[in-house]
């Protein structure tokens, strides 16, 4: 089983990832890593600690000679700006000098602060924030390796950002990234891209801030990845909550997802016929899920952002210790972290993918994997 847990603050010394259950002989490389963690930090919109954040990279276990060698790995970042929060995120006993005391609708701020009984929003904030989307990207990375080994590429586009929407097109493919990531707001189809710097642009000038929508596709997924038999083994259950997990995210669509409810059933799927030895779709309606198991078609999920909840021109609260009524605090933050957040939910969906494969083909090496993977393409091609 592949299983992830990340530890730390945002404004602590580092943010810590273990990845358990990774197979043995993947090649790792460090460079391919930090790259990784610079995808995350880019696009328009971003706050000031995207240009400061080196996300400095230790590799503590798990890897040697540049392989994985099937225990546990784990990776530090470390936060660039620790030193100038050493005093503030101390873990040596004392009280904060600045407690934070009006929460910010939107944010984990107030349930947290009531159900974690404290009067810092800090305690709460530390956590909750999206900073800790740059130790999943250690997992995502090394799960993408995993999929590479078995021919399986993972990648995002933005679809939609406040009320700017791509045009329809053609699905991008594994070829497009590097021209995705070029784009400011990573999006495939360029038409969009200066209406949708225009929004961010104009919401920074408003003291606002901006959500929006992204795509990620998997291609070269084998069929029947995931499976009917149980709520906690569907495929897509299992990349919808993953999808969820990530800050902000308040939706989640599986390829006509929304647009199929209000379809007729004999427009709603995808028909089925058989040429050269392999089952075809007339279309992709599904995204590339039937009864929580993989199609072997490319995979289609949408993730939907809503607008960060550190607003420049604050919300209304009430001050947690006078209970007055006040202004939401603000934090530095970002106008729009869309991009950004397609980055991550290739991340999550990486993960997801790399462990129901491990869980279907198992291997404790590379290469046993990708024979029992091999195994069942040739069983599949003689069925
Ligand atoms: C960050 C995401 C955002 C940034 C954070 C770094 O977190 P949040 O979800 O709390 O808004 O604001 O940076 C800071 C907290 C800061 O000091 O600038 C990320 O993705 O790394």
């Amino acid at each position: 089983m592949l299983r992830y847990l990340t530890a730390g603050e945002s404004h602590g010394p580092a943010l810590v990832t273990i990845v358990e259950g990774l197979p043995a002989g993947l090649a790792f490389s460090r460079q391919g890593l930090a790259d990784e963690l610079a995808r995350r930090r880019l696009g328009f919109g971003r706050g000031k600690r995207m240009q400061i954040e080196q996300d400095e990279l230790e590799v503590l276990a798990g890897i040697r000679h540049g392989k994985t060698l099937g225990s546990p790995v784990a990776v530090v970042i470390r936060n660039t700006e620790w030193p100038r929060w050493q005093e503030e995120m101390s873990p040596e006993p004392g009280a904060p000098q600045r407690p934070l005391t009006a929460p910010r609708p939107g944010h984990a701020d107030l349930a947290g602060m009531l159900k974690y009984d404290t009067h810092d929003a800090r305690d709460i904030l530390e956590r909750a924030s999206a900073r800790e989307t740059a130790a999943r990207t250690v997992a995502g990375y090394l799960a993408k390796l995993l999929l590479a080994e078995v021919g399986v590429s993972v990648l995002s586009h933005v679809v939609a950002i406040g009320a700017v929407t791509v045009p329809d097109g053609p699905l991008p493919g594994p070829e497009d990234l590097g021209r995705i990531d070029a784009s400011e707001v990573r999006v495939a189809f360029p038409e969009a891209e200066e209406a949708m710097l225009a929004e961010i642009e104009k919401a920074r000038r408003e003291r606002d801030t901006l959500g929006g929508v992204v795509e990620v596709l998997a291609y070269g997924l084998p069929p029947g990845v995931g499976s009917h038999v149980h709520w906690d083994r569907k495929l897509d259950a299992l990349l919808a909550g993953a999808l969820m997990s990530i800050h902000a995210i308040k939706a989640v669509e599986v390829g006509d997802g929304l647009a199929s409810a209000g379809r007729r059933g004999s427009r709603a799927h995808d028909e089925i016929g058989y040429e050269e030895g392999v089952f075809t779709r007339s279309s992709d309606r599904a995204g590339g899920t039937e009864g929580g198991m993989s199609t072997g078609g490319p995979l289609r999920v949408r993730a939907a952002m809503k607008p960060l909840s550190t607003v420049m021109k604050p919300l209304r609260t009430v001050d947690v210790a006078t209970k007055e009524e006040a202004l939401a605090f603000r934090e530095r933050s970002d106008v729009c972290a869309v991009p950004a957040a397609g980055v991550v939910a290739e991340q999550m969906v990486a993960v997801v993918l790399a462990g129901e494969l491990q869980r279907m083909f198992g291997g404790d090496t590379v290469g046993d994997l990708r024979t029992a993977v091999d195994a069942y393409r040739a069983r599949l091609g003689r069925f």
